[in-house]
């Protein structure tokens, strides 16, 4: 990487603009934000989502990126909105979440990122909140790579389907990454519904990953975000 971004000091989230000069850092249509219920809007045109997780995806590695904990995949499992193909290239984590949902910060929050052929970026961010323990991030924290810059290759089937909430409503809007180059016209898909991980499993990863990973929120700037309900 280029420029060492980081979450607090002079390469903090206010500077990520000067850093990178072509970054969209200081763009209009930024991520992360908080989405409110009472300001959303439903839409017809919004379809149920289309997932083909198989739920033996191959992790290929882990790595402690000295932003977060990554795990990336071997193509397999991809998702498809409308009629474009989005693949499925890894999930990391945000502690405490990026967005916020009604003001509320939960302590966790997943991304799931997809990449189509074009290179357009959809993200799932699924919250956790903390609960009855999740099955699959025990395994996940089997493979935590402990050092900053470790990385550990894995050869492990994953269904990433245990990984998501019961409920499939979601939030969408067109964002951008939530780091530099903060790049645009990013899809946005946030789930409703939290999933629920114990205290534990919380610390285990707070414990490897940079604490309070998460850029503060980003002005709406006229967007709106869309609600699907089922
Ligand atoms: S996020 O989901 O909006 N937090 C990237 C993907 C998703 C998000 C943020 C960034 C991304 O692909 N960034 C470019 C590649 N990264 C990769 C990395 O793995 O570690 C390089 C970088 O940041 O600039 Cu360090
Ligand atoms: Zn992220």
């Amino acid at each position: 990487e280029e420029v060492h971004w980081t979450y607090t000091g002079e390469n903090g989230p206010e500077h990520w603009a000067e850093l990178e000069k072509r970054s969209h850092c200081a763009g209009e249509l930024q991520s992360p934000v908080n989405i409110i219920d009472y300001h959303t809007q439903e839409d017809p045109d919004l379809l149920p989502l289309d997932l083909h997780y198989y739920g033996e995806v191959r992790i290929h590695e882990v790595t402690n990126n000295g932003h977060s904990i990554q795990y990336n995949f071997e193509p397999g499992d991809y998702i498809s909105l409308g009629d474009v193909r989005y693949d499925l290239k890894q999930i990391h984590f945000h502690e405490a979440a990026e967005h916020t949902l009604n003001g509320i910060r939960y302590p966790l929050e997943m991304h799931m990122v997809h990449v189509n052929a074009q290179n357009e970026i959809a993200v799932f961010a699924i919250m956790a909140m903390e609960g009855e323990p999740s099955e699959p991030f025990t395994f996940l924290e089997n493979y935590l790579p402990v050092d900053p810059g470790e990385t550990k290759i894995i050869d492990e089937c994953f269904d990433l389907n245990l990984n998501l909430p019961q409920n499939r409503d979601y939030y969408t809007y067109r964002g951008s990454l939530t780091t530099p180059p903060c790049t645009e016209g990013v899809r946005w898909i946030v789930f409703k519904e939290p999933i629920t991980v114990s205290l534990q499993q919380v610390k285990e990863l707070q414990r490897l990953m940079p604490l309070n990973n998460y850029r503060g929120e980003q002005p709406l700037n006229g967007r709106v975000v869309k609600v699907y309900e089922s």
